[in-house]
């Protein structure tokens, strides 16, 4: 990103609502008119820019200093405007202060704390598949019964919540997500239960509420080693708790539309379980379950010859970048034979998902067990998207599978 030259040139402005219902529902005609609008479009109805090319939304994203989180990753500009709760420490904050939280939540959700979860986890994903076919036999509903039901039955256990009022998590998540969004009616829905959601998160985040061995415990303890201060120490639990179970939840439900919709690429995962990683980066590269998030420039920049003000929000549309033309080739297709390596659906730079390899074990657990006793996996109706300001996310996935 260069400094502000002699000659800049106007941006093209579209007057579009990325969040109104008819683009949360689908995206991708818009994201289509705002890549070749321009490299930079200004977005009238909210006073933002906005990128949706490849380029312009991995080159932002990589540069954190000209390309703020500090200032809120959704609309709002905590600048001026009260953010709905204390900000994330990670999501919503620059360096300095986003390092210390970041490695330790790095460390307590790093490879060898997920080792010994991969065999808890295979076999969670076997007992609900078994108890899924057993009880609701060969139709049922794919989001319901594997993609909403997984997670809330693995990540829990491994954060160390207690059993109670676990069914707070996706509203919860939900509701979070659409505040990166304006206050539209999603938000307005939203607002009768902020108070009673955002306090039974905040009293799991006490060192009290968690069991001594999980991902919640491994933030406590790195604040006991003064890695963290013990007021930091119950935020980055709440990262977990707002971030980690809504983003896996329509992840796999990607992945199981993805493959309901293409069986010829659930042939090739039944033949070589080991895509079934690749599959879920594929899935996340072509649904892109995290559509858009925000920054904020930190000082006049110009991209591709327009001048960003200081202080400009930039919105940023990861679903879009992922299906870019000009860095794609049949972007659109579900393709296990591509490499979806680059892609940002989770992100890139310094804020890149740092539960990715989190949501990568779940994937692969799930798709495992499922390659392994169904052979075929169809729709038997239309499938419902839920919406949300920033998930793209879903209501229903009606399937028949035969099993193998
Ligand atoms: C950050 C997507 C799963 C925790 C992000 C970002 C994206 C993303 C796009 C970057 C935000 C930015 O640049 O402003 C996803 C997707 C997931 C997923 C698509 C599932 C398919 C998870 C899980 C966890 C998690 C399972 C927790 C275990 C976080 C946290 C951050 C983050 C804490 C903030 C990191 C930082 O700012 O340094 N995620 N995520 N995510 N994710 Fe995920
Ligand atoms: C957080 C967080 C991180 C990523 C996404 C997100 C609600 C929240 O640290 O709280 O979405």
């Amino acid at each position: 990103m260069s400094r502000v030259q002699a000659t800049t040139v106007l941006p093209p402005v579209h007057d579009a609502d990325p969040f109104a219902a008819e683009h949360l529902e689908h995206p991708e005609p818009l994201h289509q008119q705002l890549r070749e609008a321009g490299p930079v479009v200004r977005l009238s109805r909210y006073d933002v820019h906005a990128l949706a090319r490849y380029q312009e939304v991995h080159a932002s994203l990589v540069d954190w200093q000209t390309f703020q989180s500090g200032a809120g990753v959704g609309l709002a500009n905590f600048r001026h405007e009260k953010p709905w709760r204390v900000p994330s420490l990670l999501l919503e904050a620059d360096p300095p202060h986003h390092d210390a939280p970041r490695r330790v939540l790095r460390e307590a959700l790093a490879p060898p704390a997920l080792r010994r979860l991969r065999d808890v986890w295979q076999e969670a994903a076997e007992d609900l598949l078994d108890n899924v076919l057993a009880e609701r036999g060969e139709d049922f509903d794919a989001f319901d019964a594997l993609a909403k039901a997984f997670p809330l039955r693995v990540f829990p256990d491994a954060v160390g919540l207690g059993p109670d009022g676990r069914a707070n998590l996706l509203p919860y998540g939900n509701m979070a997500f659409n505040a990166f969004g304006p206050v539209n009616d999603l938000v307005k829905s939203d607002a009768p239960r902020v108070a009673d959601l955002t306090a039974w998160v905040n009293a799991q985040c006490a060192r009290e509420a968690l069991s001594e061995d999980g991902f919640g415990a491994r933030i406590w303890a790195a604040a006991d080693r003064g890695e963290l201060t013990q007021q930091q120490a119950p935020l980055v639990v709440r990262s977990l708790l707002t971030a980690g179970v809504d983003t896996t939840v329509h992840g796999l439900a990607a992945a199981l539309y993805a493959f309901a919709t293409h069986p010829g690429e659930w042939q090739r995962l039944r033949e070589r379980p080991e895509l079934a990683r690749v599959a879920f980066d594929e899935a996340v590269r072509w649904q892109s379950p995290v559509q858009t998030f925000f920054r904020t420039a930190t000082t006049d920049v110009e991209i591709a010859g327009v001048r960003i003000p200081e202080g400009t929000k930039i919105l940023m549309f990861l679903g879009s970048a992922n299906r870019d033309p000009a860095r794609w080739s049949n972007p659109d297709s579900f393709d296990l034979t591509r490499d979806p390596s680059g892609h940002v659906g989770f992100g890139m730079g310094i804020h890149q998902c740092v539960g990715q390899h989190v949501a990568r074990l779940e994937a692969e657990t799930l798709l495992t067990a499922l390659a392994r006793r169904v052979e075929r996996i169809e729709l038997t109706g239309e499938p419902r998207r839920h919406l949300n300001n920033t998930l793209r996310s879903w209501a229903s996935i009606p399937v028949r599978v035969r099993t193998a």
